[in-house]
């Protein structure tokens, strides 16, 4: 039955697109409603439109370039993106979802806080995902998601996994792309902020996170007189299971640091695999107290000329924590400080000024650095690095780390503007880097053995205004796609209609194909949350799944636990038990039926309510609202998910379907009745 609904839906779409794509053509359509005409026989067949398209051109003053951008982003009804952008959504504790070269939000991913549309946060097993982030046992419903990672193969994203790190609270999140739903929170048992993740290993054996501003470790207490002695930074390596699609806490493990800042980190790739990279800032350790007369904290954190790059064999590492080498820190492997430095796993690499981004070229021999105070973006050799471990350093940091000598790392520098930020690549050889206070992006073409005389500036373009993030597709895998960037801009300023004084970012889209000016396309103004980090996939790398399994004639998938639920009912098994004052409710839900449809329970019961989507069609959610108890479900085609709630307040509820499923999509609701205790 489902099946066939679906099947009417397809043909009427493709009738509407013949009807609004072929005009005058359409007579030329064989009987049968069959669409036998392939896209370029259907552009022909509408002759020339110059003399319309002229008429828009003129009436709306386009130039040929916004003509050429209108082109470009144009995406025909029914045709796909060629690329999907993750992108964080700050703190508004989510993912988005976006194609390109569209720039059309698909989806949203809730992941560190409820969504009513995704009924996420609202079933006991999303509930349960959530709690996996509570902090001393407190729900916390925010989060302020900085960096997604896309799961990668050989070092390029393979389209299985995202993942997800959260700033406020030290926590890491893990999104199953077979269906978009979020699977595991973990909180960092030892650090109270980060901001140093998410970035995954080549083969995504581990996902990377440090902290960011430095607290006694494992949430002990210490004053910050004793800033030095007792305060401490944490460089983390959480361990992905891919076959579980979890982070295994007890296999992961953390390397203390001196109370540096930590700010991002790259994992090496290529010639520089097994090692990761992490930035710092406030190595000066200044604790600000502008109250008691102290320098604030951005100014006593920019005193010294040079931070350090920590340059972390985390390899070796893992082979140190299975050698028994680390201590035990609130359940969580943790390698102190002097057994990281006997043991060559951690050196210092002095970078100018309070950096920001490193990003590792795509052949993992160079990692550029940006210094928001430098107008330089400065590359290391790895192989230069390497050489100046085996040389020995001469120089310690007060914690004894060892460090390397600048010069002797260095690759060369290059002057692109101010206030460098981040680096991404493209597959002809470019980086590109934003420059947050010029408000634009730089074009540089990469050096190194094969194109010695690479390293040059070659051009930069304005953006609108002050870039974070850029993202090009593939632009921090081993092979990146090249062919479109876009600029993750934090302010719009003067770009769209009022709005009141919470102003949405803009992202921009820029064509950097070759023989392509830079210039942006499009803007897509981002009204909600405020995005960092994005990566971009192609789209037929995302092998999504339409409905949750189905095997024979069990149905009701758990999407939390992977598996068929317990309680998935099939139409004509559905029951109502009732065991002391702890009501269980087996039901389903298809066009267009709630069963059951009546349910009465006495005051102070307990309701416990399995419900399963038997649709297996795609696109046939139902939802489920019920009045007064905080419930609001999404039922995709063949899930089961499980409220429990006590029903503590006599009445009657109507519960309905929330999503517009069908012709009599308003008669799919139903009655809860609550009677009164006597
Ligand atoms: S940070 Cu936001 S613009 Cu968290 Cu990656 Cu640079
Ligand atoms: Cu189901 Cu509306």
């Amino acid at each position: 039955m489902s099946k066939d609904g679906n099947e009417a839906v397809q043909g009427g779409m493709n009738r509407r697109k013949l009807i609004g794509g072929l005009g005058a053509a359409a007579a030329a359509v064989p009987v049968g409603g069959a669409l036998l005409m392939n896209r370029s026989q259907q552009a022909s067949a509408q002759g020339d439109l110059s003399e319309a398209a002229n008429a828009i051109i003129s009436e709306r003053q386009l130039t040929p370039d916004d003509v050429t951008a209108a082109l470009e982003t144009f995406m025909p009804a029914g045709t796909m993106d060629e690329f999907l952008m993750f992108s964080s959504s700050g703190h508004a504790g989510q993912v988005f979802v976006i194609g390109v070269p569209s720039m059309r939000v698909y989806r949203t991913i809730a992941v560190y806080t409820p969504e009513p549309w995704q009924g996420y946060g609202f079933s006991d097993e999303t509930k349960a995902v959530l709690a996996g982030g509570n902090i001393n046992g407190k729900s916390i419903t925010h989060g302020d998601t900085h960096h997604v990672a896309l799961s990668e193969t050989d070092g390029v994203y393979d389209g299985q996994f995202a993942f997800i790190n959260e700033k406020t609270h030290g926590r890491m999140a893990v999104i199953d792309l077979k269906d978009f739903n979020t699977k595991q929170i973990v909180k960092n048992p030892l650090l109270v902020s980060e901001h140093g993740g998410a970035f995954v290993t080549p083969n995504t054996e581990y996902i990377l996170e440090a902290d960011q501003y430095p607290t006694p470790l494992g949430w002990e207490y210490a004053p910050l007189s004793e800033y030095k002695e007792k305060y401490r930074g944490l460089v983390v390596l959480w361990k992905f299971d891919r076959e579980a699609g979890r982070i295994v806490p007890e296999q992961s493990f953390g390397i203390e640091t001196p109370p540096y800042a930590h700010d991002l980190a790259d994992a090496g790739k290529g010639a520089s695999a097994g090692w990761a990279f992490w930035n710092s800032f406030n190595t000066e350790m200044a604790t600000g107290g502008v109250m008691d007369g102290n320098p604030p904290l951005e100014i006593g954190a920019s005193q010294r000329d040079m931070d350090y790059l920590h340059v972390i064999n985390y390899q070796r590492a893992a082979e140190v924590v299975a050698e028994g080498k680390a201590e035990q820190m609130n359940g969580f492997n943790v390698i102190r400080m002097d057994v990281a430095v006997a043991e060559g796993l951690m050196y210092l690499v002095p970078e100018p000024k309070s950096p920001h981004g490193v990003d590792i070229t795509p052949n993992g021999e160079f990692m550029v650095i940006s210094g928001k105070l430098d107008p330089h973006v400065t590359i290391f050799s790895f192989a230069k690095i390497q050489a100046a471990i085996a040389a020995g350093a001469t120089e310690f940091d007060d914690y004894g780390v060892p460090i390397l000598d600048f010069q002797s790392c260095l690759e060369t520098q290059i002057e692109l503007g101010l206030g460098p930020l981040h680096t991404q690549f493209d597959d002809k050889g470019f980086a590109y880097t934003s420059l947050f206070l010029d408000s634009a992006v730089a074009r540089w073409s990469v050096g190194g053995a094969d194109n010695p005389d690479g390293w040059q500036l070659i051009e930069k373009v304005p953006v609108h205004y002050n870039v974070g993030h850029i993202a090009v597709a593939g632009g921090d895998t081993a092979q990146p796609d090249g062919k479109f960037l876009v600029a993750l801009n934090k302010w719009s300023v003067d770009r769209f209609p009022p709005v009141g004084p919470l102003l949405p970012q803009n992202l921009q889209l820029l064509d950097i194909r070759e023989g392509k000016t830079m210039r942006p396309l499009t803007d897509m103004p981002m009204g909600m949350g405020e995005p960092h980090y994005a990566q971009i996939i192609r789209t037929d790398k995302i092998d999504a799944w339409f409905a949750y399994p189905q095997d024979g004639d069990k149905v009701g998938w758990d999407a939390i636990a992977g598996d068929f639920h317990p309680h998935g009912v099939q139409a004509g098994q559905e029951k109502v038990e009732r065991d002391g004052t702890t009501v269980t409710v087996t039901g389903t839900v298809w066009r267009s039926r709630i069963t059951p449809d009546i349910l009465e329970v006495n005051e102070g019961d307990t309701v416990v309510w399995h419900i399963t989507n038997i649709e297996m069609a795609k696109d046939t959610t139902h939802g489920f609202v019920l009045g007064g108890q905080d419930i609001s479900l999404s039922l995709e085609p063949g899930e089961t998910e499980t409220v429990t709630f006590v029903a503590d307040t006599p009445g009657v509820y109507p519960y309905y379907c929330t999503e517009f499923c069908s012709a009599l999509h308003i008669e799919m609701a139903g009655y809860f009745l609550v009677k009164p205790a006597e």
